[in-house]
């Protein structure tokens, strides 16, 4: 890859202001089928992450392994080498460009599970902010996929973490080494009154968006079951498995 830029001024403009971007066509199909067979290889050897958070074991399985990149070469290969991290470094404004997680949620078809809205900063010992890819591996309608409150990232207020297993119980506000985490707001009560960002996705396209920003995951399991994202999230600070960094003028996008 050279050294292009590879976003328009709006589309980090966008990032920024709402917390959460599409980016349509910025991973070629070759890198949707090496994250396939990633997960595939997962699913053969998972890692001790690895998470069925459907209770029923009878019903279609909402699946996720998280920290595996290290131990599944397809996995190391899009970190370090595909257009993930440089895309990173210009919505963040930042040359070094560390992995702190990647993790792949996969639906099988027909499943009803999923996250709550919730804020990915909370989840983690991090002040300040991260970016997060989220690339779905079949196209998703608006309607069943992921849905951000626009601008959320900007309320200055810490939301608790919340279950991704199913029957998400309710939260009390938390005193947390001074500071003050709230229960999410139950956005899926009352969608109408909150600012919500949602698109249709085609294979390639990509969602960037904010670790403070409040999303609930996608709704349903696609009719052929459903790989979704690989979701590595990157900050800017130095903090993190320093794996995948944008080099200078002229250079490549991975190390
Ligand atoms: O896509 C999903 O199922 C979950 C995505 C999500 O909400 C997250 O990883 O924070």
């Amino acid at each position: 890859m050279n050294d292009a830029n590879l976003l328009t001024k709006d589309e980090i403009d966008a990032f920024r202001r709402d917390g959460a971007v599409v980016l349509r066509q910025k991973f070629s199909a070759d890198w949707i089928e090496l994250l396939r067979a990633g997960i595939d290889a997962d699913l053969q050897t998972p890692t001790e992450n690895f998470t069925r958070h459907t209770k029923d074991p009878d019903a279609p399985a909402y699946l996720e392994d998280f920290w595996a990149w290290s131990k599944i070469p397809q996995f190391e290969n899009f970190v370090r080498n595909s257009p993930c991290a440089p895309i990173a470094s210009e919505l963040l404004g930042a040359a070094p460009i560390n992995l702190v997680m990647d993790n792949w949620f996969l639906r099988e078809a027909g499943s009803t599970s999923r996250p709550p809205f919730h804020q990915d900063l909370s989840y983690f010992d991090f002040e300040g902010s991260m970016c997060v890819l989220w690339l779905p591996l079949e196209p998703v309608s608006k309607d069943n996929g992921i849905a951000f409150v626009r601008g959320s990232h900007l309320w200055d207020k810490l939301f608790m973490r919340v279950r991704f297993a199913d029957g998400h119980p309710s939260y009390e506000p938390t005193q947390v080494a001074g500071r003050t985490y709230h229960p999410p707001p139950d956005v899926n009560a009352d969608p109408g009154a909150y600012d919500l960002l949602q698109w249709d996705m085609e294979l390639g396209d990509c969602i960037y968006f904010d670790m403070r920003t409040l999303h609930r995951g996608a709704v349903l399991g696609h009719a052929h079951g459903n790989r979704a994202p690989l979701h590595p999230a990157h900050d800017r600070a130095g903090r993190g498995d320093p794996v995948s960094r944008r080099l200078g003028q002229g250079g490549t996008g991975a190390i």
